[in-house]
């Protein structure tokens, strides 16, 4: 059994809307459960300013998916949420991002493990706080707390 750690973002209009579902379709998933999830933190969007807030969320997760399976269903959760809204409200209705899985350093061009923002973003850095022990290890990064 693996364990790893997902980021959710939305800013669409009902951003909560899309990260509680975005947990709920990640706990459907086969073999896939949520063991913790953190709370919905508000944030200002980072990159372009002319966005509306974004709404964010951190889940540790046990799967028997290896990483590149996990990358295949977690874009095919946000595929359907895009696809969902995609006239009305623009394309970004649900991010979903592997910060951590297992104690794993991955190079794929197609996925970056631990995730390469990681520890550059507070709107990850302090949810994972939460859901977390105080001596929690990032890989390759060492200690989160001395991020925060
Ligand atoms: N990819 C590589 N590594 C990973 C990984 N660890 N997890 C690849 C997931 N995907 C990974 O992602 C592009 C490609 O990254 C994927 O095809 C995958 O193979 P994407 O989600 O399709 O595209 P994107 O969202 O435009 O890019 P990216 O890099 O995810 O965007 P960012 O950098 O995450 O920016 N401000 C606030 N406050 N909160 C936010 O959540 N999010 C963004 C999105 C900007 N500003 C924000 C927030
Ligand atoms: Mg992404």
């Amino acid at each position: 059994m693996n364990t790893a750690f997902i980021a959710l973002g939305s800013n669409l209009n009902n951003p909560i809307y899309h990260v509680e579902k975005g947990i709920r379709d990640i706990n459907h998933l086969l073999e896939t459960r949520v063991i913790k999830r953190s709370s919905l933190y508000k944030s200002k969007p980072v990159g372009p300013q002319n966005q509306s807030d974004y709404i964010n969320a951190v889940i540790k997760i046990t799967t028997n998916y290896e990483p590149i399976e996990l990358l295949d269903n977690l874009q095919s959760i946000e595929n359907k949420h895009h696809r969902k809204r995609v006239k009305r409200w623009g394309p970004r209705t649900l991010d979903l991002d592997i910060l951590i899985f297992n104690n794993l350093i991955i190079n794929h061009e197609r996925l970056i493990v631990p995730h390469p923002e990681i520890v550059n973003r507070d709107f990850v850095l302090i949810p994972l706080k939460e859901i977390t022990n105080y001596d929690f290890i990032i890989p390759k990064y060492g200690k989160l707390l001395q991020y925060i």
